[in-house]
């Protein structure tokens, strides 16, 4: 005999679970938001929390809770969505588990059991924001953040963030390999695997750290190349998105989404973060980088992407969007999923030629205010020649 509670946090989830999703009333022409976040806390199932046993559990009490459901990888198998979840525990702890969806948009519920990763790095305490890419070797391979103590250091907080990776061929059976070696960064986060052979090579996006949270000289998104990607080593690093002062990549920038290819480049949707009196914002950024030259930046729009709208301000860490998945489909949808304030999921749906014309004909930041006014100027002058010829 179930507790009578059960019945009513079920029955909760489960209509949670079959809301239809619909587009909110947001406008730019260049993605549509959704009313409702795709994953949240809530959609975790109850028997991953409690202990559903009375005998054992009389008051129905959460015995392991869970704080939030954020940054995910995503990745489409079969014509089903799927994202590889950064799932928090009250205790702090992040670990991941897999979700699906037929839409994208909705429907969005996980599989019985978290991803429970080979214990391979005993040092390791932490994992989270896993990018999964689907290489042409036939792999997919996760590559996620590796946290441990860092016991040089005599602060409590001092860590070390490196590149775990992972690889799968269904989701669910995950072989570990060596942590990502780079012999030029002491640090790495927001690591992310290329598609592609380049130069026949595996290629990452790197985010080179001196610091876990600072990145000190790190100066934007990083670019390496290694020949055995179960031993992953990087020696030379080269920058591609560079930070910039004053602009949304000030005090640091991170790969997002694994990038996907166009005729006319290779398409990324990455995050930018600068500081405020109210501490640090963080908000995507998208840019196109050459498909001779993975490394060059070829076209980037002016300012940000995506910035925290509304209630997505507000959360664990406030002022926070993040992106580590996308799914652009073979009919050119494309589905980004990213967090709001390190606490729950949404989804914002464009399609590649959107992309496209945005990345390609928004005009890039000429960095000074008086250049600024000039290029708005200019846009308002064309479009009243415009109307008056209407
Ligand atoms: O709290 C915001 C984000 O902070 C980190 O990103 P970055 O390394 O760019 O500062 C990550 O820990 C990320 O998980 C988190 O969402």
């Amino acid at each position: 005999m179930l507790h009578s509670q059960y019945y009513v946090e079920k029955a909760k989830q489960d209509r949670l679970i079959a809301r239809k999703n619909e587009k909110a009333g947001f406008y730019n022409g260049i993605y549509d938001r959704y009313r409702y976040p795709v994953l949240t806390r809530e959609h975790i199932p109850l028997d991953w929390k409690y202990d559903l046993n009375p005998e054992t559990n009389p008051y129905f009490m959460e015995r392991l809770g869970v704080n939030a459901v954020m940054n995910s990888g995503a990745i489409e198998l079969d014509g089903k969505f799927y994202m590889v979840c950064r799932i928090e525990g009250n205790d702090r702890k992040s670990f991941f588990g897999v979700a699906e969806s037929d839409t994208g948009i909705d429907g969005w519920h996980f599989w019985d059991y978290p991803i429970l990763l080979p214990d391979t790095c005993k040092e390791e305490t932490n994992v989270y924001d896993m990018r999964l890419t689907k290489h042409e070797d036939g792999y997919i391979y996760g590559v996620f953040c590796s946290e441990s103590k860092d016991t040089t250091n005599p602060d409590l907080s001092a860590a070390v963030a490196a590149a775990g990776i992972v690889r799968t061929k269904d989701l669910k059976t995950w072989e570990r390999l060596d942590n990502l070696k780079t012999l030029r960064s002491p640090q790495q986060r927001n690591v992310v695997l290329h598609p592609e052979f380049v130069n026949g090579k595996y290629a990452f996006y790197t985010r080179p750290m001196d610091d876990f949270i600072d990145t000190g000289s790190g100066g934007g998104i990083g670019f390496g190349l290694c020949d055995d990607i179960t031993h992953a080593v990087i020696d030379e690093e080269v920058i591609t998105s560079k930070r910039v002062y004053h602009t949304i990549t000030e005090a640091k920038n991170g790969a997002g989404a694994v990038p996907f290819k166009t005729e006319k480049g290779w398409i990324h949707i990455a995050h930018g973060v600068r500081n405020t009196a109210a501490g640090l914002r963080y908000v995507l950024y998208a840019f196109a980088t050459s498909l001779e030259d993975p490394t060059k930046v070829i076209a980037e729009p002016s300012g940000f992407f995506l910035a925290p709208l509304g209630k997505e301000r507000v959360g664990d860490v406030s002022n926070v969007v993040f992106t580590n998945g996308l799914i652009k489909r073979d009919n050119g949808d494309v589905y980004i999923y990213y967090a709001s304030s390190d606490t729950r999921m949404h989804v914002a749906t464009t399609t590649v030629d959107k992309l496209l014309d945005y990345i390609f004909n928004t005009p890039s930041d000429p960095h000074r205010s008086v250049e600024c006014v000039a290029q708005r100027c200019e846009l308002i002058k064309k479009n009243k020649e415009f109307m008056a010829k209407q």
